[in-house]
């Protein structure tokens, strides 16, 4: 089918253009000066008062996760879905190998999760809970043959996903080797656990302790240890996930300054909530709020500093961290003992929009919104120029976006498989108007016409911005 989305802006990492736009089956066949595509045998979408930019690549999200002593609450299925419902239409998700597994099984199990339930293209990052010979063979074979790119690695959760730092010295060494990247978790998880059974000694239990007993230094001195063990490991591509405080921020800006491979990525809880308001909120209620890294406080600068990262590049890539969890009987295991809330915040379907309102509050401008949510993401993870760009020849993965609508986010009208929203009445100055993935047009005008299972798994290259 021919489509042409007429009369719309397109925006792109460069700049706002009036400009049609023509795809041909799955692909964008042309951008066009407005008004000059054809006018027979073509479908139209009218695109008048939109934005029009390329589909949201969420590059961290953890489907059906088993993860403190449950799984989160998305499955592919339901994860996608609602991804898509917010104006993404890529996910790259984290397959797991847990101590003690093989690399490969653990790869095998997430494409059988994965296979035949999304409805968005879909990749994968792998997590290494064990870093040893056979997992640093298996690292080359991954990037070689299944389009794995990009490795996690923990300094926390020491005793489920933790890396000490020999393993992760020798994980970069291998990245360094074969082109790929290394992704932390920067967060002192051996100091934290001291931290964690301090607090429970005293019967500090409440929800608020997470966030008191990971405190922004360990997340400092984490950031700051894996950018020295990058360097040691020749300049290893780094990739600090879910960054979410000023200091941590700062030592990436000083090795970005001094010309290293080191980039990080924010998500929308840091940029929004707090420690205070959400995590703080009475009762057991904060357990929502429960998420590593940790929700930070309002009476220090870290949004004001996150979104400034995000103006200068500092911070390239918003993700969600996608690891949702059902207030009933999920983070209910943490009643009495925080320690037990399984961490998690959902996310997947705002994020377009979330970032989106800091544009209309004049902290970000339109071309970082979207290369910030799309077109960077893509380049980093190697994905571009199939994804993140509305350009002849790239999927016809498209939004059109409406400035002047609205948008209330609730856990009444969400799409993702929660009991509950982190961001329960936030209200968006924009809306997700029409979605498409690779041609077909599975959002428009608030229904869904999409289908489980056309999502296809995409093998990716190795990262763009690294020569
Ligand atoms: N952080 C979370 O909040 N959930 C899953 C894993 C992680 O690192
Ligand atoms: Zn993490
Ligand atoms: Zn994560």
């Amino acid at each position: 089918m021919t489509l042409l989305i007429a009369g719309g802006t397109v925006i792109g990492p460069t700049g706002a253009i009036a400009a049609d736009v023509l795809v041909d089956g799955e692909t964008i066949a042309a951008v066009l000066a407005p008004g000059t595509g054809p006018s027979e045998g073509v479908e139209v979408v009218d695109a008048s008062g939109k934005y029009v930019i390329p589909g949201g690549i969420d590059a961290h999200t953890h489907m059906e996760l088993p993860f403190g002593g449950t799984a989160a609450s998305d499955t592919f299925d339901t994860g996608t879905r609602a991804a898509a419902h917010g104006g993404t239409t890529t996910i790259i998700d984290f397959a797991v190998q847990r101590t003690g597994e093989v690399v490969h099984d653990g790869l095998a199990a997430w494409h059988a999760k994965a296979d035949g339930n999304c409805h968005i293209d879909y990749a994968f990052h792998m997590i290494l809970g064990g870093v040893d010979d056979d997992s640093l063979k298996a690292m080359d074979q991954l990037v070689a043959d299944e389009g794995v790119t990009s490795f996690k690695l923990f300094m926390a959760y020491p005793g489920v996903f933790y890396s000490d730092d020999g393993q992760i010295l020798r994980a970069m060494q291998k990245a360094r080797d074969n082109g790929s990247m290394i992704m932390m978790h920067a967060e002192n998880g051996i100091a934290i656990d001291v931290l964690v059974r301090q607090a429970l000694a005293r019967g500090e239990t409440d929800p608020i302790y997470h966030g008191i007993t990971r405190p922004e230094a360990l997340e400092a001195e984490a950031t700051h240890r894996a950018i020295a063990l990058a360097e040691v490991a020749q300049d290893c591509p780094l990739y600090i996930v879910h960054l979410s405080a000023s200091r941590a921020l700062e030592h990436v800006a000083a090795a970005r300054d001094a010309g290293r491979n080191v980039f990080a990525e924010t998500c929308p809880q840091y940029l929004y909530l707090t420690l205070e308001d959400q995590l703080g909120a009475p009762g057991f209620e904060g357990a929502k709020w429960v998420c590593s890294t940790p929700l930070r406080s309002k009476h220090e600068n870290h949004q004001r500093d996150l979104w400034r990262g995000l103006r200068s590049n500092d911070l390239a890539i918003v993700s969600t961290d996608h690891c949702p969890f059902c207030f009933k009987d999920q983070k209910e295991l943490g009643v009495g003992d925080f320690s037990k809330i399984p961490n998690g915040i959902g996310g997947v379907e705002h994020r377009v929009d979330l970032v989106y309102q800091g544009v209309v509050d004049g902290k970000l401008s339109l071309e970082r919104w979207v290369e910030t949510i799309s077109t960077t993401p893509a380049r980093m993870f190697g994905l571009y120029p199939k994804k993140g760009v509305i350009a002849p020849g790239s999927d016809a993965d498209i939004v059109l976006y409406d400035p002047n609508g609205r948008t209330r986010i609730s856990v009444e009208t969400h799409h993702m498989n929660m009991d509950h929203s982190a961001y329960e009445g936030y209200e968006i100055a924009g809306k997700v108007d029409t979605v498409l993935s690779r041609g077909e047009v599975i959002v428009s005008d608030g229904a869904y016409h999409g289908a489980k299972g056309r999502g296809r798994y995409l093998r990716r290259g190795l990262s763009s911005y690294l020569v």
